[in-house]
């Protein structure tokens, strides 16, 4: 058993870690009482981190495969980049892409989830298998996808964006970028559950690198709680996608300004998992997924060592933290936000660490 997090509210299941198939999401929002890992698997020729690696089909399945045998909790599969400056395809190469990727990997009894702005292909995507709508628009782009998204009953990731990637870069103006984000968020948000998406299969991503320049993304990374209430007095289950964004290769810059290459970054990325995860984030979406899967882990046990663990990063308790948004203690423990229903890992035999 890899599962090494004791939740106060676990159930005690046994559930998928370092070289198991991640299984099929229970309803409502998959929970294992720690940071989940989602790994993604870009069936595109040019996606900035990792263009072309899984282009083919069969190519796409078994790194996803791979990834879940890696410890990725969720296989996250997308047909269209969205780099920077990067054109739209038309719908139907997108279907085409992911269509047979998705089956196979649903198939194998991996929980998918299909990273689309239009609502036909999240359809058929739910209809091979996948269980969750990654939405990188947040409902902007197509405005049937949040009812097809209520009509299913899966879990939506609603993100931050202004802009289709070709010229969202021209859109990366803000005063102060957390409070415009939550306020950006917060409407998205209210269009879904206006249009019958239930607020607990939400889940709210910062939306790192779209139309954000890197002093923008730091500052969503820092404020994470502050990103999780969006203004409110409810706290949604946060994603957190830095994994190789330019940021990252902009703060390693060689002594000559040289941004450090995409797939040199990783080691980057999991120091930002570790503390996305002990800030409380719900999920991180990663490339490169052992090591991040290990630092999910790290920071579960950090996190359940109790507030001072948490305090740590500056006070701030993060989302479903020790803290409620209101201040008060959570007895959700060490729990992140985002789930009642799930599966959780269980506990050690007898709750103690055997270290
Ligand atoms: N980033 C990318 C694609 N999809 N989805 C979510 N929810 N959050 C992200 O930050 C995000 C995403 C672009 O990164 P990639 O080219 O490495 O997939």
């Amino acid at each position: 058993m890899t599962g090494d997090v004791p939740t106060a509210t676990g159930s005690g299941a046994v559930l998928p870690g370092h070289g198991r198939a991640a299984g099929p999401a229970a309803d409502g929002l998959p929970d294992l009482g720690r940071c989940l890992v989602m790994g993604v698997v870009n069936v595109t020729p040019d996606s900035f981190s990792d263009g072309g690696e899984c282009f083919a089909p069969g190519a796409a399945i078994s790194h996803g495969l791979r990834l879940a045998a890696e410890g990725a909790d969720i296989i996250d599969v997308g047909g269209e980049s969205t780099r920077p400056g990067a054109d739209r395809i038309p719908a139907a190469e997108e279907l085409r892409r992911v269509g047979p990727v998705i089956r196979e990997l649903a198939d194998a009894g991996l929980t998918v989830s299909v990273d689309t702005m239009r609502a036909a292909v999240a359809e058929m995507a739910l209809s091979a298998g996948a269980k969750l709508v990654n939405d990188v628009s947040g409902g902007l782009a197509d405005p049937a996808m949040r009812r097809l998204v209520a009509a299913a009953g899966v879990p939506y990731v609603v993100m931050h964006w202004r802009g289709h990637s070709a010229v969202m870069q021209d859109m990366a103006r803000y005063g102060d970028v957390v409070s415009e984000v939550c306020a950006e968020l917060r409407s998205r948000v209210e269009a879904a559950v206006g249009d019958g998406v239930d607020t607990a299969l939400i889940v709210i991503d910062p939306g790192l690198g779209f139309a954000k320049l890197p002093e923008h993304n730091w500052a969503l990374l820092t404020r994470l709680r502050e990103v999780s209430v969006l203004g409110g007095g409810r706290q949604f289950p946060v994603l957190v996608g830095a994994s190789r964004k330019r940021f990252i290769g902009r703060l390693l810059a060689a002594a000559d300004g040289t941004p450090r290459p995409f797939a040199a970054s990783d080691d980057a990325t999991i120091a930002l998992t570790a503390l996305a995860a002990a800030a409380g984030a719900w999920c991180v979406r990663v490339h490169a997924v052992a090591a991040n899967a290990d630092a999910v882990r790290v920071a579960a046990r950090w996190r359940m060592a109790g507030p001072l663990g948490v305090s740590g990063l500056g006070g701030a308790s993060g989302p479903g933290g020790s803290a409620a948004p209101d201040g008060s203690a959570d007895p959700g423990g060490s729990a992140g936000p985002g789930g009642s229903a799930g599966q959780r890992e269980a506990p050690q035999a007898g709750g103690g660490d055997p270290a």
